[in-house]
């Protein structure tokens, strides 16, 4: 059997780099995209893998990206992130129209690009990172829990419209991964993002990238639908138990 590609967005830190070293491990042809090719470069050396610059912000860039992969067997939504904590009577507009763009115009452009070659390979499968919070909205994260319930319904709407398809779809919901992901959320407040992660033991990248290869290796006919992971000292996103 020739070898199958996963593509993985967002695969130049954190999850998504993860996922594309442990998916290159389970034997799949990887094609990392993000923003910054050298890193992805870099990563996809070493797991002879393919890099290219993506932007999943720009339809453009999409198009180009999707051109260059023929054929797709998993396609890994992970791009993605959070800028800024603010209440909704302070919310920053840029801010919004940033994770709205990334995280669910993002997903809706990858996945529209590539959901025709992942059911054309006979057996595709579309894993999208959420988080908790497309469950959950917490104060002064709306930009961030509207964003992710709207990717999270894009992604849940995907499972019935393509019943009857070689194509399956799994939902990952991670809570606290200690990942680039509060540095960026904190505009790169260093002190501020690992207070997030202060006195509990977070998830870290490789957790996550564990489970998504679990979901993808499941025989063909068993859908993982949603996974919610979160560390176990963690309740909600807003409830955790801290040490000292
Ligand atoms: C990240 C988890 O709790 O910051 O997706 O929303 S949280």
């Amino acid at each position: 059997m020739s070898q199958r590609t996963a593509v993985v967005t967002g695969a130049s830190a954190g999850i998504g780099a993860a996922t594309a070293t442990r998916l290159a491990a389970e034997g799949f042809h990887v094609v990392l995209g993000a923003r910054r090719l050298d890193r992805c470069q870099e990563i996809a050396d070493k797991i002879g893998g393919t890099a290219l610059q993506l932007d999943v912000t720009d339809e453009a860039s999409v198009e180009a990206f999707a051109a260059s992969v023929p054929v797709a067997h998993v396609l890994v939504n992970n791009a993605g992130g959070a800028r800024g904590l603010a209440t909704v009577q302070d919310a920053v507009e840029d801010d919004w129209r940033w994770m709205w763009e990334a995280n669910v115009l993002g997903t809706l452009r990858v996945t529209k690009a590539f959901l025709p070659k992942l059911i054309e390979s006979g057996d595709g499968h579309v894993v999208t990172v959420t988080s908790v919070a497309a469950f959950e909205a917490y104060d002064n994260g709306s930009g961030y829990t509207s964003a992710k319930h709207a990717q999270a319904a894009l992604h849940r709407t995907l499972r019935g419209e393509h019943l009857g398809q070689p194509v399956r779809f799994t939902e990952i919901a991670p809570g606290m991964v200690e990942t680039d992901f509060s540095v960026n959320r904190f505009g790169g407040d260093t002190e501020r993002a690992e207070a997030v992660y202060r006195g509990l033991q977070p998830l870290v990248a490789d957790d996550v990238a564990d489970t998504i290869a679990w979901a993808v290796t499941r025989p063909s006919h068993v859908n993982i639908d949603q996974i919610i992971m979160k560390p176990r000292a963690q309740a909600s996103a807003t409830r955790a138990h801290r040490e000292g």
